[in-house]
C-alpha cells in the first residue's frame, strides 16, 4: 500500500517517517504515529495560490528525487486548487477554487507562492479579474492556517529588490496578521513536508520564531552545520573563485557567504537528495542568504557577513590539511576552556581575517605587508 500510495519501499518510507519525528522534536517512541498520519490522517484540502515569483519553490518541490517527495506531499494533501498544476483553466480553474473553498471553509489550508504587489491598489498581478490582495484576503478568510512559500511570499524575496516599483510585499504584510513562513528562493520542499506532517499528526502548526519560520527549520545559523566551519575557524578562505583555497574546500566568507548570518537548514537537509555537497556553499558558492530578509537580495554578494556567532560547534574533526596559520578546534576549545570563551574566540577569529587581509594587501600590491 505504502509502495504504491508513496512510490517508495516501506523501509524508506519509515526511514523518512523517523527523520521527520526527529525534525519536529518528538521522541522516537512517536514514529509510528507519524508514519500513521501520514498514512491515514484525512488529508486536507490545500489552495495554493501564485503571485510574483519565478515558480522556483513549485518546481524545486516538483523536482526533488528519492524518494520522490512530491509524490509525497501531493498524497497527503488534497491540492485542490494551483495554477501551475491544475488541468482545469479559465472559469473553470475559478470554479475549482470556490467550490474547495466552500466545501472545506474554516479547514483548507492556504499557501502562498509569491509576494503581492500592493504600490497603485495592487493592479501589477491580477487573477481572473481580482488583484492579488483581493484573491489572498478573500481565500485567507476561511482558511484554517495560511502558509507562505518561499522568500517572496515570507518577506517579499527577489520582486521587492529595491527600488521596488510594484510595492512587493509579504502575505504577512498584506494580511495584517503572522502566517507561517517557509522562506528560502527556493524553499527546501522537506521543510514543507515536515510542516505538513506536524499538522497532520499534531493538529496544528509547528512553533515559530520572531519571523514566523518553523524552529525546526530556522533555529540555527548555516554556519553553525557548515562542512566548511573548522576551515573558518582555522583561518583557511577561498579569497578568489577557483583559487587554491576555493578548489580545497576552504571556506566561503571571504567571497561574500552569508552563512554566519541566515538562519536555515540547508547545510544538514541538503537538495535534491543527490547526496552529500547538494547545497549552495556546498557546491562552492558563497550562501546569499536567501531565507534572511534584509540579507538575500539586499546585501551585496560579496559584502561580507556579520559573524552573529563566534563560537565553533563541536561536530566537526578538525580540518588535516597541513596549510593555515589558524588554530585548531582542540585549541580554540582550550582557548575557551581556559576563560576566554566567545570573546577569545573571537579574537582568534578577528587574527585569522587578520592574516587574510595583509595576504590580500600582499596579492595587490605585490609587496609584503607591514606588520
Ligand atoms: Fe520566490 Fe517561489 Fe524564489 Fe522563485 O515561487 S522564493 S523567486 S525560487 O519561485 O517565490
Ligand atoms: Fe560555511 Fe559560509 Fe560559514 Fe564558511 S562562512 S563556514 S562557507 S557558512
Ligand atoms: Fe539560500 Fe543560503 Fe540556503 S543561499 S538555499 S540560505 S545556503
Amino acid at each position: 500500500m505504502i509502495e504504491e500510495r508513496f512510490g517508495m519501499e516501506r523501509r524508506s518510507f519509515l526511514k523518512l517517517a523517523a527523520g521527520i519525528t526527529a525534525a519536529i522534536g518528538l521522541p522516537i517512541t512517536a514514529v509510528p504515529a507519524v508514519a500513521r498520519a501520514m498514512t491515514s490522517a484525512p488529508r486536507p484540502s490545500v489552495i495554493w495560490l501564485h503571485f510574483q515569483e519565478c515558480t522556483g519553490c513549485t518546481e524545486s518541490l516538483l523536482r526533488a528525487e528519492h524518494p520522490t517527495l512530491e509524490k509525497l506531499i501531493l498524497e497527503l494533501i488534497s491540492l485542490d486548487y494551483h495554477e501551475t498544476l491544475m488541468a482545469a483553466a479559465g472559469h473553470q480553474a475559478e470554479l475549482a477554487r470556490r467550490n474547495a473553498m466552500a466545501a472545506h471553509e474554516g479547514k483548507y489550508i492556504l499557501v502562498v507562492e509569491g509576494a503581492l504587489p500592493t504600490r497603485d491598489n495592487g493592479v501589477y498581478c491580477q487573477i481572473g479579474g481580482k488583484t492579488a490582495i483581493e484573491l489572498v484576503k478573500e481565500v485567507a478568510a476561511d482558511a484554517a492556517a495560511v502558509i507562505a512559500v518561499g522568500s517572496c511570499a515570507s518577506w517579499g524575496g527577489m520582486p521587492s529588490t529595491k527600488p521596488n516599483p510594484t510595492g512587493a510585499s509579504s502575505v504577512a504584510e498584506v494580511l495584517g496578521k503572522p502566517v507561517l513562513n517557509i522562506p528560502g528562493c527556493p524553499p527546501n520542499p522537506y521543510n514543507l513536508l515536515t510542516t505538513v506532517v506536524h499538522y497532520l499528526t499534531l493538529g496544528e502548526l509547528p512553533a515559530l520564531d520572531d519571523k514566523g519560520r518553523p524552529k525546526f527549520a530556522y533555529r540555527r545559523l548555516i554556519h553553525d552545520h557548515c562542512e566548511r566551519r573548522a576551515n573558518f575557524d582555522a583561518g583557511r578562505f577561498a579569497v578568489q573563485f577557483g583559487d587554491e583555497g576555493h578548489r580545497q574546500g576552504f571556506c566561503l566568507y571571504k567571497l561574500g557567504c552569508k552563512g554566519p548570518e541566515t538562519y536555515a537548514n540547508c547545510p544538514s537537509i541538503l537538495f535534491g537528495d543527490v547526496g552529500s555537497g547538494a547545497w549552495p556553499v556546498g557546491c562552492g558558492h558563497p550562501c546569499i542568504g536567501c531565507t534572511e530578509k534584509g540579507i538575500g537580495f539586499e546585501k551585496p554578494i560579496h559584502a561580507l557577513a556579520e559573524l552573529l556567532s563566534v563560537t565553533p560547534p563541536t561536530q566537526f574533526a578538525r580540518p588535516a590539511e597541513p596549510q593555515g596559520k589558524g588554530s585548531t578546534l582542540a585549541t580554540v576549545g582550550t582557548v575557551a576552556a581556559i576563560g576566554g570563551l566567545a570573546v577569545g574566540i573571537g579574537a582568534k577569529i578577528a587574527r585569522n581575517l587578520g592574516d587574510h587581509r595583509e595576504h590580500q594587501e600582499e596579492e595587490r600590491t605585490g609587496r609584503p605587508a607591514k606588520g
